[in-house]
């Protein structure tokens, strides 16, 4: 385990949390979802639908894996663990992935924009200056677009338990610009 694997998903568990209360629960994931959808306002419903089974199979995993004690609530410690155990939780990040990156390409070419790329980002809840140092570190071409597929692998890697130095720590605020 990395100690930027886990900075990464330590601040994704603070952004997740969106009413402050410490636990994840159902709700949280409710409320993401809706903000992400709503950042994406071109994208179809089909994409708009696979985004909400992305972040409910998310939730899902977690209840099933953690939830012991079954009070629909997920601890910080009992999120890390599960979400930087490939073996628990890699369908359900490549489900994710898959879904957040085709909101940002309504047009199915392929490419994401940046306003786009900051958009959804933004909705989830990074700050913009992390979200241009990941777009940057993406690798965008001259009319400033990047790959859906590059940015689908920089999601599943950003919960790889073993990575360090990849884009996504830009993302963890104080590492950026
Ligand atoms: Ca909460
Ligand atoms: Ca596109």
């Amino acid at each position: 385990m990395r100690t930027e694997a886990t900075k990464r998903v330590t601040h994704v568990f603070s952004l997740f949390d969106a009413n402050g209360n410490g636990v994840l629960e159902a709700d949280d994931f409710d409320f993401m979802a809706n903000n992400v959808i709503e950042a994406a306002p071109d994208a179809d419903e089909a994409a708009k639908d696979a985004m909400r089974t992305g972040f409910h199979q998310y939730w899902t995993t977690l209840a099933r894996e953690l939830d012991a004690n079954d009070d629909g609530k997920i601890s910080y410690e009992e999120y890390v663990a599960c979400v930087l155990s490939p073996e628990r939780f890699d369908s359900t990040i490549g489900v994710f992935a898959e879904a957040l990156a085709a909101l940002g390409d309504p047009d199915g070419d392929g490419l994401i924009e940046r306003p786009a790329f900051v958009a959804l980002m933004r909705a989830i809840g990074f700050k913009r200056a992390n979200i241009d140092a990941l777009f940057d570190a993406f690798d965008p071409s001259d009319l400033d677009r990047i790959q859906v597929a590059i940015w689908v692998a920089g999601i599943k890697d950003y919960y790889a338990p073993d990575k360090a130095g990849i884009p996504g720590d830009l993302l963890v605020p104080g590492t950026a610009v």
